[in-house]
């Protein structure tokens, strides 16, 4: 197998990446792909991969999940090559973790713990910072042996993450406390975010999401849309927060457009839980642009990923555009047109230079001319042309006349719902 190049950064912690591969079990992922991903993550991290090893397992095993003979080389290897941490690129059991840690005397994590630690890297709003330390709490707490032992789990990724020194101290029932303490605050944002949502959506204003495998393009995309100035960056997981922003269509049609969080191929559940309220934003959507990287090795299992998660978000069933980004990095572009027959709702485009956003935009107005949505309304007596619209755009399915107004219950098309609430 071909040592994938990395930076050599002398500052960085020294790593062992350990690439586990199952020989049997469940389709999973080729060792290029994993090593190419956990590479990516490592760098995200601030580590630096000086030393790899493939795993073939035939049957996991308890103590280690990979065999004592392999522990022993990896043993080896830390004392060589001077290891600062072995990361795994497959989850382990807190009691493996000890045991191999017990063995190769070097801190030891695993994937899941890299991408926490990436993320409590890359929170800064309050709402982010919440939801990784819940997150990180949950991945702690049933690792957790004895009272307030191995809190220094805590931060003990590459370099020192997470909530902080001052919590490794803190016993099982504070951390319990701790987290009742999180949900309790952040069901309070996620109420915050329904309530602007209704109010949005009672002013008729359609609701799209930029969803993708984390850095697709998503953010960049945004901006060339609305120049809303978010952070875009070549690396994992750089947006953690929604941000929306308004997007007026060629047509004039005001719609709100959402950058949110990443996705990755099994992303951990405990992140996903956490993040509710973030992608609370993609489930409220009545479209969703799915940003992918058509220049990307291996962008069809990405997108599968993708749509794995959306599945699990119950969003899978949306209105979705399939959005082939970074198309200025093609030489030959003409392949894209198989692709673009092969899935459906499909537009090319390069978020960087604009190229073909304009076909984008028009995708977007088509999609919700043939949308529908349901309106149940209080219109003034005066304006019968509204019932008129109604009639002939949409199914009426009922009409009540009062003193002063009119109440209309009726499916219109989506783009005409704002007229209604006006
Ligand atoms: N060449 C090229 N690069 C692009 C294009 N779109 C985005 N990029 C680059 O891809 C990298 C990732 O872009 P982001 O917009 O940060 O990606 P993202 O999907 O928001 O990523 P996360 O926030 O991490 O999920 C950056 O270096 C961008 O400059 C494009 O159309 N062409
Ligand atoms: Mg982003």
């Amino acid at each position: 197998m071909k040592n994938i190049m990395i930076e050599n950064r002398e500052d960085a912690e020294r790593v062992l990446l350990v690439i586990v591969h199952f020989k049997s079990g469940k389709r999973q992922w080729s060792v290029e792909e994993d090593l190419r991903e956990m590479m990516e993550l490592i760098i995200a991290c601030g580590g630096n991969v000086v030393e790899q090893l493939v795993c073939s397992v035939a049957q996991p095993t308890a103590s280690y999940l990979i065999s004592e003979t392999k522990v022993k080389d990896i043993a080896d290897m830390c004392g060589i090559s001077l290891i600062d941490t072995v990361v795994f690129s497959h989850d382990l059991k807190g009691s493996q973790q000890r045991n191999l840690e017990n063995v190769i005397k070097t801190k030891t994590i695993d994937r899941t713990q890299l991408i926490l630690d990436i993320f409590a890297k890359h929170a800064s709003s309050q709402e982010g910072k919440m939801q990784v330390e819940l997150a990180q709490l949950q991945y702690l707490l049933p690792r957790l042996v004895g009272k307030g032992i191995e809190l220094s789990r805590l931060g003990g990724g590459i370099g020192t993450l997470g909530p902080g020194e001052t919590k490794l101290e803190v016993d099982r029932r504070r951390i319990d406390r701790r987290i009742a303490r999180l949900k309790r605050n952040l069901d309070e944002v996620a109420s915050q975010r329904a309530l602007k949502r209704k109010q949005r959506k009672d002013k008729g204003v359609p609701a799209l999401s930029l969803v993708g495998y984390t850095n697709a393009g998503k953010s960049t995309l945004l901006n060339a849309l609305t120049q809303a100035g978010q952070v875009t960056r070549n690396g994992l997981f750089t947006t953690l927060d929604s941000l929306s922003r308004q997007l007026v269509l060629p047509n004039h049609q005001k719609v709100v457009l959402s950058d949110t969080v990443g996705f990755m191929h099994d992303l951990p559940h405990h992140l996903i839980e956490a993040f509710h309220a973030t992608l609370e934003e993609v489930q409220e959507s009545d479209i969703l642009l799915h940003v992918i990287d058509v220049t990307h090795p291996y962008f069809l299992h990405l997108k599968e990923s993708v749509e794995e998660v959306l599945k699990e978000l119950e969003s899978y069933d949306k209105a979705i555009i399939n959005v082939l980004n970074k198309i200025d990095k093609l030489e030959d572009k003409e392949w894209l047109k198989g692709l673009e027959k092969n899935f459906d709702n499909t537009v090319c485009i390069s978020a960087k230079t604009g190229e073909n956003i304009s076909g984008l935009l028009e995708k977007i107005s088509g999609m919700l001319s043939s949308q529908i949505a349901e309106i149940d309304v209080e219109i003034p007596i005066t304006r019968m042309d509204l019932v008129n619209l109604a009639h002939e755009e949409g199914e009426v399915l009922s009409v009540k006349y009062y003193a002063e107004t009119i109440n209309i219950r009726a499916a219109v098309p989506i783009y005409l719902v704002g007229k209604f609430y006006k």
